[in-house]
């Protein structure tokens, strides 16, 4: 995919063809074109939160596919991934800076097993720019890192990710050994992650499965709300 693209001038490209070349950078893992790129919107004055979904996140997608096809193998995916990051650090602080009131904490990682974190950080970014504190466990955590992270940080939410229908299982693992303790209800348990859906969440004890990063911040801020509103009504 790359040869064609060699004189590509990316400040000359108009904006949807701009996006389009992304997806194919994002595909063949130029890392500093991404950034470029990135750039570019920015100073035509995109909103980081669509530079995000419309070039970034659907690039991603399209590379998944690849993969899945086996088009596209394990070494050429990490470097996609990398290209990703490097767009999302430029972003990051713009989606993060908004000023907003702390409305609550959360407590975020990627299970045991599974090293997938592009989604986690997107929803710990997409949380702090709504105003939450976030705190981040990063990849592979056995249940004792998310039992001593609630414990330090006393938060409201707990999220994990998982990516892989093998490391999926173990979210139950997670909440059942809160349940052991005496500690489920003290927190709002949230699940995310490709391969999950609702009944998942559901069966493994979750109070919440969020599909993407907008319906995450959505469903913390509802059920903080919501639990809000029961302690102040002493339920
Ligand atoms: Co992997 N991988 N991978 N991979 N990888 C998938 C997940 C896969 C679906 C690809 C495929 O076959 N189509 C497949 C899983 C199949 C399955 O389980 N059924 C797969 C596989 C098989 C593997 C390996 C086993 C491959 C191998 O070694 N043979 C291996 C496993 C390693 C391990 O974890 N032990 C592996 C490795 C890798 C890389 C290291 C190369 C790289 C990860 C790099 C990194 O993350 N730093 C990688 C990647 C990049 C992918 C795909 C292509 C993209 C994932 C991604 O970043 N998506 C992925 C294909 C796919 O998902 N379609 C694939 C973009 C991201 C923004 O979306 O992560 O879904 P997502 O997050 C979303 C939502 O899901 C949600 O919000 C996010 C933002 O909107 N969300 C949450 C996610 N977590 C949440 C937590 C929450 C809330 C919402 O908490 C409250």
């Amino acid at each position: 995919m790359a040869d064609e693209d060699d004189d590509v001038v990316l400040s000359e490209l108009d904006d949807a063809e701009l996006v389009q070349q992304m997806h194919d950078d994002l595909y063949d893992g130029l890392k500093e074109e991404i950034e470029e790129a990135v750039n570019i919107l920015l100073e035509r004055g995109w909103a980081p939160y669509d530079i995000l979904t419309q070039a970034l996140v659907e690039g991603m997608r399209i590379v998944g596919i690849d993969f899945r096809d086996g088009i596209l193998f394990v070494p050429e995916v990490l470097l996609s991934a990398n290209a990703m990051k490097a767009g999302m650090f430029i972003l990051r602080p713009l989606l993060v800076e908004t000023g907003a009131p702390k409305v609550g904490k959360m407590v975020i990682g990627t299970v045991k097993g599974d090293i997938h974190d592009i989604g986690k950080n997107l929803v710990g970014m997409m949380m702090e720019g709504a105003g939450f504190e976030v705190i981040d466990l990063g990849i592979n955590n056995p249940v004792e890192n998310y039992l001593d992270a609630l414990e330090e940080h006393k938060p409201e939410i707990l999220g994990m990710s998982a990516l892989l229908t093998t490391t999926m299982p173990y979210m139950k693992v997670v909440v059942d050994t809160m349940k052991e303790k005496g500690i489920r209800d003290d927190y709002i348990v949230m699940v995310g992650g490709a391969p999950l859906n609702e009944e998942f969440a559901e069966a493994v004890g979750a109070d919440a499965y969020c599909r993407d990063a907008a319906v995450t911040v959505e469903t913390a801020k509802e059920l903080i709300a919501r639990r809000h509103n029961q302690l102040s009504s002493g339920n």
